[in-house]
């Protein structure tokens, strides 16, 4: 049980929970958010092309993300599995990965999606807005990007349900309550 994915609306608890996931099954975590924010940091070129998308809470295009999941998970890190954290956000972005794991015979092994309301969505970010000022933590992109995750994302769920492989963790409560549900559904997974 080593390639999973983790899907959730924004402020669901996806980077938090991966970071835990990542600790204890000794999985390398890769969050495109975080590629992402590296790059603007940086002010490399992706990242200046990326921030006009992110500041506005829109999808970076796909031929930018998949490019960079592609050169991501040909790294020698990923030989034991990984765990995707924000990837694939569309269907195209489904497609993509499917013909990327194609090519070395591999497939995913379990689909978490982490589901919570959006009201409290929008609680948290606006509460990790005061603390860490991220640029795409105020109301107005908040409910654009959850918008975005309705209309797109939740198609990416739906594949993911048709295969058999998705498995939903309910995403409200403290944060290690959470941690628990999410390792018990993938043993649970594991199981099947
Ligand atoms: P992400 O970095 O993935 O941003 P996010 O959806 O807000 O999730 P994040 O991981 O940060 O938050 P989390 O839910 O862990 O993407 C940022 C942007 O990058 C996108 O808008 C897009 O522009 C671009 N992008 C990324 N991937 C892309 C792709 N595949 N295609 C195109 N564009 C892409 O947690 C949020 C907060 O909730 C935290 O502050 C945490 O402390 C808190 N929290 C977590 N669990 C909690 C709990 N149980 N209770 C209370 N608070 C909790």
């Amino acid at each position: 049980m080593t390639r999973m994915l983790i899907i959730g609306p924004p402020g669901s608890g996806k980077g938090t929970q991966a970071e835990r996931i990542s600790e204890r099954l000794g999985v390398v975590a890769i969050s495109t958010g975080d590629i992402f924010r590296a790059n603007v940091k940086g002010e490399t070129p992706l990242g200046i092309e990326a921030k006009k998308y992110m500041d506005a809470g829109d999808f970076v295009p796909d031929s930018v993300t998949n490019k960079m999941v592609r050169d991501r998970l040909s790294e020698d890190d990923v030989e034991n599995g990984f765990l995707l954290d924000g990837y694939p956000r569309t269907t195209a972005q489904v497609e993509y990965l499917d013909e990327i794991l194609a090519k070395t015979e591999e497939k995913l092994d379990v689909v978490l999606q982490l589901t919570a309301d959006d009201e409290e969505l929008v609680a948290r970010l606006l509460g990790r807005a005061k603390e860490t000022g991220r640029s795409d933590d105020n109301e107005t992109v908040i409910r654009h990007r959850l918008d975005l995750y309705h209309e797109q994302t939740e198609a990416v769920v739906a594949k993911y349900a048709e295969r058999g492989i998705l498995t939903r963790v309910d995403g409200i409560g403290a944060i290690d309550e959470v941690t628990d549900r999410v390792l018990l559904a993938i043993e649970a997974a594991k199981a099947v």
